[in-house]
């Protein structure tokens, strides 16, 4: 038999990954779904088997994150041998607008899904997607042993879930761990974090739908890995004999300036001509530099990257090429001027 696990987030971008893995690997994997206006399902929908499947191995149930009974139902339904929960308002810009949701949320949230765990008599393993946003203002380079300094309710909210999870773990003896993930993006990243504003961008120029990129800071650093490669390492966390906190990280720094330049040159494209700043994008406290040390996930885990940040803007600019390319030959496309 194999084993059967519980995704929340599955909609994200790390919870469309972490499902095509798990599922590789045999699971039965469930995710949690929320309910919204439009489809959001996009990311999974080529895995979803429907709900009339003769053997479902992907099932997806309406829940949210924020309705504990509904969690507790849920977890007593599957019998899940590992709980992932990725489920965020994870969007560090909009957690200054939206604190009191994200700390609800993201924060708040991780401790409703621990507690459940116990009032349902589950023995599943727990992920925690803990952020590197803990660190904030920490300077780099950041392990294990660095102390909390979040710049953000979302980071705020991260380190309320971080120390949750190592409470529950140290009092009921819960497996539960913590990754600490630092960014990490793909073609499958949302259009308004930077990277992939950017490399969306790149290709809507290149197609002349676009001729302007506003952007805030260009030199806040940041340690970018490829999503594919991190959820791995979260698997791998949950396969250890004893739950610990892990760093995952590719140990390479580029400021976003650098990012901006080499999607751009990557499509023949001269970035100065395009990017204007716009403070509207800049936060009221920033990160200024992010700068992981895998090393004990490289030794524990035995994880480590293999795409590093160049190789990472050129796999986002090709995809968003080729998706502009297929809107263009298949639908109407707005022009944003
Ligand atoms: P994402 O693409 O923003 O996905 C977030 C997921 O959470 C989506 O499936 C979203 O559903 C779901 N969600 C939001 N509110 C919810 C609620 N109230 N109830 C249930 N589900 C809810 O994030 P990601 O990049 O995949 O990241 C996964 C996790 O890792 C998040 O917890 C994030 O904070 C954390 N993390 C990310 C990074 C990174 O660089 N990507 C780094 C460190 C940690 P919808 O699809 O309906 O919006
Ligand atoms: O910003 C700067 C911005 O929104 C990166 C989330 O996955 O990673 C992510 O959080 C940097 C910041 O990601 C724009 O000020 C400049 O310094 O792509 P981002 P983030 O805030 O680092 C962590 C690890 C998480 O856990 C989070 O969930 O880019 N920046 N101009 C901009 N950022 C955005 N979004 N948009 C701009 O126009």
């Amino acid at each position: 038999m194999g084993k059967t696990a519980l995704v929340t987030g599955v909609t994200g971008q790390d919870g469309s990954y972490l499902a095509e893995l798990l599922l590789a690997k045999g699971y039965t994997v469930h995710g949690i779904v929320r309910r919204s206006s439009t489809f959001n399902t996009e990311r999974i929908d080529h895995i979803y088997q429907g709900p009339q499947a003769s053997r479902r191995t992907f099932v997806l149930h309406h829940a949210d994150l924020t309705d504990g009974v509904a969690l507790v139902n849920l977890l007593r339904e599957v019998r899940p041998d590992e709980i992932y929960n990725l489920g965020a308002q994870s969007h560090v810009r909009v957690s200054f607008d939206a604190p009191l949701y994200t700390g609800d949320v993201t924060g708040l949230s991780a401790l409703r899904l621990l507690e459940a765990v116990r009032a349902s008599g589950s023995g599943a393993r727990v992920y925690q997607a803990s952020s590197s946003e803990m660190f904030g203002a920490a300077p780099p380079p950041q392990n294990e042993r660095t102390p909390f300094h979040p710049r953000s309710p979302y980071g705020c909210a991260k380190v309320f879930g971080y120390w949750a999870t190592v409470n529950y773990r140290e009092a009921y003896g819960m497996y539960a761990v913590n990754g600490i993930l630092f960014n990490h993006e793909s073609p499958r990243r949302g259009e308004t974090f930077v990277t992939r504003k950017i490399t969306r961008a790149v290709a809507r120029i290149k197609a002349g739908l676009q001729d302007r990129l506003y952007l805030g800071n260009l030199d806040a650093v940041r340690d970018w890995g490829y999503a594919p490669e991190y959820v791995e390492a979260m698997w791998r966390m949950l396969q250890r004999d004893e739950p610990d906190d892990y760093v995952v990280a590719t140990g390479e720094a580029a400021t976003v300036r650098q990012f901006v330049e080499t999607a751009f040159a990557h499509a023949d494209l001269d970035w100065s001509r395009y990017v204007r700043y716009d403070p509207k994008y800049e936060r009221p406290s920033e990160v200024d530099a992010l700068i992981g040390d895998a090393s004990k996930a490289r030794e524990l885990l035995g994880w480590q990257p293999h795409v590093r940040v160049a190789g990472l803007a050129e796999i986002m600019v090709d995809a968003d090429i080729r998706q502009v390319a297929d809107q263009l030959a298949g639908a109407t496309v707005r022009i944003d001027r």
